[in-house]
């Protein structure tokens, strides 16, 4: 498609929703906008031409087997939460549109004033764990049915870990021998993968309708104030585990390095940082986290952190078919900043619950 007829068709798409506005421009999100969507910003006129904007997505349909099911989540979420994320629906009133190729699209109101944090300090760390704490006690009386699964086993790690053996058996792009340390790396830890499943299967942790991509990214900060406005991207919003979304807080928050950091001596695990995030996610969920989730809480960023390892690694082995890229190895860097992350997790164990233990 050249380029005209691309910027006519992503104006056609926005026209279609039901905006109230006159479509002026459409363009690419130049903000961090995720590895799996793909983002744009549309600009219009209001009634009495207030300016207006708006927040395209075309969803990735090789990600998510039910882009339908995945709306309904969404819909529902949103409406049942509050706050300034709100869905535009179609002219038609449907929740989402589906264009002539194919392509599913749906339409947020743009957060205006908002901003989010590449990198944490104490008291943004301390913010983000207390929306998605307040996140999950928001949606503890959320009515039925049940969320859709919109990625089945989405954090089932010891699955994981079976697709990880079968990627390194495969070998699809010619990767393995590259990254011998890191697959070495990854079976040494392998027994952390069944730690969370376990404790979910015999009952001692609840399900709970979790956010499960609880990064510092997906936390919308007011620029102004600094106060924290919503936590966005609800795609993978389901059923699961609290220690989930603890686990991910972790790993995007207690270290100042970036999620694809090359220089792994950068990558430090900071005990303040991880105070913080405790700290604001023990508060927002009060009476809700058991003890026993309580005491899972440091062995379930160990998990995730190796899980998104085993991810990354994953997806570079099978010739980066996932996560969107931006340079050759960039995935395997991920995983090496990951599993340097975990090593410091593992390394820190006892004075980490020992931060937890004085909250
Ligand atoms: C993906 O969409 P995005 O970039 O926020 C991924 C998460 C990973 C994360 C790692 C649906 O999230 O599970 O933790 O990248 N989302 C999906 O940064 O796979
Ligand atoms: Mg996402």
């Amino acid at each position: 498609m050249s380029l005209d007829a691309a910027a006519a068709s992503l104006h056609a798409v926005a026209a279609r929703f039901a905006t109230g506005a006159a479509v002026a421009t459409v363009e690419p999100f130049s903000g961090p906008a995720g590895h799996i969507n793909a983002s744009y910003i549309v600009s219009g006129r209001a009634p009495r031409d207030r300016p207006i904007r708006f927040f395209l997505q075309r969803l990735n349909a090789h990600v998510f087997p039910s882009l339908a099911e995945l709306m309904e989540n969404v819909k529902r979420v949103t409406q049942h939460v509050g706050g300034p994320l709100r869905l535009v629906p179609t002219r038609g009133g449907d929740a989402c549109l589906q264009d002539e190729h194919g392509d599913v699209w749906r339409l947020y109101d743009f957060i205006e004033g908002a901003v989010t944090r590449p990198i944490a300090t104490a008291a943004d760390a301390e913010h983000a764990a207390r929306a998605f704490g307040a996140f999950q006690r928001a949606l503890g009386d959320l009515p039925g049915p049940r969320l859709h699964e919109t990625i089945p086993h989405f954090h089932d790690t010891p699955r994981r870990l079976e697709s990880f053996e079968c990627a390194v058996q495969r070998d699809a792009a010619g990767r393995a021998a590259g990254a011998r340390a890191e697959v070495a790396e990854i079976r040494a830890h392998r027994d952390l993968a069944a730690v969370l499943v376990q404790a979910a299967a015999a009952g001692a942790v609840p399900e709970r309708v979790v956010h499960n991509d609880a990064k510092l990214a997906n936390v919308l900060f007011d620029a102004a104030s600094g106060e924290p406005l919503c936590v966005v991207d609800l795609d993978t919003v389901m059923p699961g585990l609290a220690l989930y979304d603890f686990g991910d807080l972790v790993r995007s928050m207690a270290t100042r390095a970036a999620e694809d950091e090359r220089d792994t001596s950068r990558v430090r695990l900071e005990p303040e940082l991880f105070e913080s995030i405790a700290r604001g996610y023990v508060a927002a969920m009060r009476e809700l986290l058991t003890p026993p989730e309580r005491d899972l809480l440091v062995p379930a960023a160990q998990v995730i952190v190796f899980e998104q390892a085993v991810r990354f690694l994953i997806d570079h082995l099978e010739g980066d078919r996932y996560y969107r890229i931006a340079r050759p190895g960039h995935n395997l860097d991920r995983c090496r900043t990951q599993l340097a992350l975990l090593a410091a997790l593992l390394e820190q164990e006892r004075p980490l619950r020992r931060r937890i233990t004085g909250i």
